[in-house]
């Protein structure tokens, strides 16, 4: 019989694994996107993934490095020495049939309005967006700033899509923490921005811990047969 706890253990695991994290980080940045000689345009960044099964999911934005509404917290979170400060706002967009954005997004967020995030914003207008039972199917979330219209995402110029018009410092950084109960295919960002895979120890320990189980049970199966009777 296989061991009860090594069985209970490799079922957490399997669950785990079909689970998924990851972040983004990228910067807004002052661009002539409508090619008016301005440079007072910048792009709302586009994820897009599939979703393959019914997921829970996760969207947590991290970019603001200045408190408001009451706050002063700061946090130089990206490192560069300056303190930018940024107003974002999500945007959850399902892909109909033929692969384009409908009129209106399934969800947004503008602001998450008070500080209990994973990713440690200082600052209560950083995004936060939580969908339960997301069905499956092929999505696009926007990540641009307050405030962000499907105009503006489905705005296009010279074959580029997505830009808002709004006076933002040169690299003010952003970062999108992402969560889902299911594995997520087919992700790409656009703009380009930088990916980062999630650390998984937790994923780990689960390991050891079903592994350690099975042996466990291993050594002590001698001990739980009955004994033979001495000579
Ligand atoms: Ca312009
Ligand atoms: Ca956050
Ligand atoms: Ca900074
Ligand atoms: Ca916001």
């Amino acid at each position: 019989m296989f061991p009860l706890r090594a069985f209970v253990l490799l079922l957490l695991l399997g669950a785990h694994l079909s689970a998924q994290s990851f972040a983004y980080e990228g910067a807004w940045s002052r661009v002539d996107a409508d090619g008016d000689g301005q440079a007072n345009e910048n792009w709302v960044y586009q994820l897009s993934f599939t979703a393959t099964a019914t997921t829970t999911i996760t969207f947590d934005i991290l970019a603001s490095e200045r408190g408001r509404n009451g706050s002063t917290a700061t946090r130089d979170w990206n490192g560069d020495g300056r303190l930018t400060v940024v107003d974002s706002y999500l945007m959850l967009f399902r892909r109909n049939n033929g692969g384009n954005l409908p009129t209106n997004p399934l969800f947004q967020n503008d602001d998450q309005g008070k500080l209990s995030d994973t990713n440690g914003s200082v600052d209560i207008y950083d995004s936060f967006l939580t969908v339960s039972n997301l069905a499956a199917g092929n999505y696009v979330l926007a990540i641009g700033q307050f405030i962000t219209t499907q105009n503006r995402v489905m705005s296009s110029q010279e074959g580029k899509q997505g830009w808002q018009p709004w006076q933002v410092d040169n690299a003010t950084p952003w970062r999108l923490d992402v969560s889902s109960s299911r594995t997520l295919t087919n992700l790409a960002m656009n703009p380009t921005a930088n990916f980062i895979p999630a650390p998984e120890p937790h994923l780990w320990a689960l390991l050891a811990l079903a592994v350690g189980g099975a042996l466990w049970w291993r050594r002590a199966l001698p001990s739980l047969q009955p004994r033979q009777p001495l000579a």
